[in-house]
């Protein structure tokens, strides 16, 4: 996986009366959590996202359905499809997102580490790119 993201695998209670994933904050979540959001009713044809954060962790589940993320940075990229309830994208700081190829009635649950904060939002690539390099300089990517 690219710098700063990765996948974390949920424990998952299932039995005879249907399926539940607990998510606790600093255990299954790496990061005390500010707030939930969720992305649902999206076109399948729209692609959302077109930026970065400067500090802000999250962790991105599809409770349903299925939808592809990009993840970018000046040195690498690549393409994880969630479709598993019970399994969790990291993304860290200074990643580029973009979400795609929604399957219809997909629901995107995202878990952040800090409340809503436009300024943290970094939305022009070129920007992006420079602040970037910057950032992961030294760190051998
Ligand atoms: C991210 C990806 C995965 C709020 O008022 N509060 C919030 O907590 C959020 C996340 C958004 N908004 C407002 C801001 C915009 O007017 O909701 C509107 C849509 O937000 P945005 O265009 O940023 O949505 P996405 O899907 O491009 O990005 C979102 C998150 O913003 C972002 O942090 O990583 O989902």
């Amino acid at each position: 996986m690219i710098i700063n993201t990765r996948v974390i695998e949920f424990s998952c209670h299932s039995d005879e009366y249907g399926s539940l994933v607990a998510l606790e904050s600093n255990r299954d979540i790496p990061f005390s959590t500010k707030r939930v959001y969720y992305i649902y009713e999206v076109d399948e044809l729209m692609r959302r996202g077109f930026h970065s954060h400067n500090d802000l962790e999250q962790v991105m589940i599809c409770v349903h359905g299925s939808v592809k993320i990009l993840l970018k940075t000046p040195f690498e990229e690549e393409v994880i499809t969630l479709n598993d309830p019970t399994q969790g994208l990291y993304v860290g700081p200074m990643v580029w997102r973009e979400m795609f190829d929604w399957q219809q009635d997909a629901v995107l649950l995202v878990l952040a580490s800090e409340y809503y904060d436009e300024n943290d939002y970094i939305r022009n690539y070129e920007e992006y790119e420079i602040m970037a390099r910057k950032h992961f300089r030294g760190s051998g990517v």
